[in-house]
C-alpha cells in the first residue's frame, strides 16, 4: 500500500487548522489507543506542542493490559510526558482528568486577565475524542460512532463557565508504514476497506499465539486450536459462518469479523505494543 494514500487532502488541512487552533489553546490533550500507543502517536506533533502544556492520555484502557498501560505510562514519565491512563469505563479515571483540568484552570486563572482554559483534544480517527468531550458535557453535543473519520467541522463546548474544549478531526501521520497501517486497521482508525484486512486479521492472530494467548480466542471461537494462524483464521470463518457459496469462507468478512471481536473486546484485553524500556538511571 502506497503511504502517500493515507495523507489525503482532509488530513493536511485538518493539520492546518491545528496550527491555527494551537494558537489559542492552553492544553493540548493528546489521544492515544492504549493498545498501540506508539503506532497512534503522530510524530508530527513533537514539534507543534513543543511550547504548549501538553498531557497524553492513554485512552480506551479498559480494552488493553494494566501491566502494559502501566509500563507505557513510566515510559512516558521517563521521557517528561504527562500521561495518564483513561477509560470512559470507570468514573476515577473522570474524577482524575477533572481534577488536572481543575488544577491548569487555577493555573491559568491566577494571571491578570481572567479568561476560560482553553483545551483541545487530539489524536487519530476512532481513539474516543469526541465520546471523551460527550462524558465532560454529559450530554452528546458532538458525533461520535464506530467508524474513523466522524468529527469534520470546528467545534468548541463550553464544559464549565471556565472551561473549554475544542473537539478536531482525526489525524493520521504523514507517512505510515505498513506495519502502523495494520495496527491502526486492527484498531479501526482506518476504515476497513482502506487496509489489507485480511493481513491485519492473520496479524492479529499471530500476536495471540506469540503471547500465549490462544484461550482468549478459544472463547470467543469454540474449537479453535492452535496450529499455522492460516489454519485458525479458515476454522473461524467456518465456524462463525463467515461463507460464500460452495462451502468457500468469506475472507473479507471473516477478517472483518475478528477485528470486530478484538475492537469490542470479545477478544479479551490485548496490548499491541510494548513501551521501550525505561533506563533506571
Ligand atoms: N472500549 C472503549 N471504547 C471507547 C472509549 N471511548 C470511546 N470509545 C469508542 O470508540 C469509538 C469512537 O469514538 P469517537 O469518540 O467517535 O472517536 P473520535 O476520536 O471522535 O473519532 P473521529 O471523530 O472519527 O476522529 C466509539 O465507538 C466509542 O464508543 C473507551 O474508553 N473505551
Ligand atoms: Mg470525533
Amino acid at each position: 500500500m502506497s503511504s502517500g494514500h493515507w495523507y489525503p487532502g482532509s488530513m493536511s488541512k485538518a493539520m492546518n487548522q491545528l496550527r491555527e487552533d494551537l494558537k489559542a489553546v492552553d492544553l493540548v490533550i493528546e489521544l492515544l489507543d492504549a493498545r498501540i500507543p506508539n503506532s497512534s502517536r503522530n510524530p508530527a506533533f513533537y514539534d507543534l506542542f513543543k511550547n504548549k502544556k501538553h498531557l497524553i492520555l492513554l485512552h480506551k484502557a479498559d480494552r488493553a493490559e494494566n501491566k502494559r498501560t502501566e509500563a507505557w505510562l513510566s515510559y512516558f514519565n521517563s521521557m517528561n510526558a504527562e500521561a495518564m491512563a483513561f477509560s470512559v469505563q470507570g468514573k476515577h479515571y473522570l474524577d482524575r482528568l477533572l481534577r488536572y483540568f481543575k488544577k491548569e484552570e487555577e493555573r491559568i486563572s491566577s494571571g491578570r486577565f481572567k479568561r476560560p482554559l482553553r483545551m483541545i483534544f487530539v489524536g487519530i480517527p476512532n481513539v474516543g475524542k469526541s465520546t471523551l468531550i460527550n462524558l465532560f458535557v454529559r450530554k452528546a453535543v458532538t458525533r461520535t460512532g464506530n467508524r474513523p473519520g466522524i468529527t469534520r467541522g470546528k467545534q468548541w463546548i463550553r464544559i464549565m463557565p471556565n472551561m473549554e474544549l475544542l473537539d478536531t478531526p482525526g489525524i493520521l501521520r504523514p507517512k505510515i508504514n505498513e506495519e502502523t497501517v495494520r495496527s491502526l486497521a486492527v484498531v479501526g482508525a482506518i476504515p476497513a476497506g482502506r487496509a489489507d484486512i485480511y493481513d491485519a486479521a492473520l496479524w492479529l492472530l499471530s500476536r495471540y499465539l506469540e503471547q500465549e494467548k490462544l484461550k482468549y480466542l478459544q472463547e470467543r471461537y469454540p474449537g479453535c486450536e492452535s496450529g499455522p494462524v492460516e489454519a485458525i483464521f479458515e476454522k473461524i470463518g467456518f465456524s462463525q459462518g463467515c461463507l460464500q457459496s460452495e462451502g468457500q469462507i468469506d475472507y473479507e468478512r471473516t477478517a472483518a469479523l475478528i477485528l470486530r471481536d478484538y475492537q469490542n473486546g470479545s477478544l479479551g484485553k490485548f496490548t499491541l505494543e510494548e513501551a521501550p524500556p525505561v533506563d533506571e538511571f
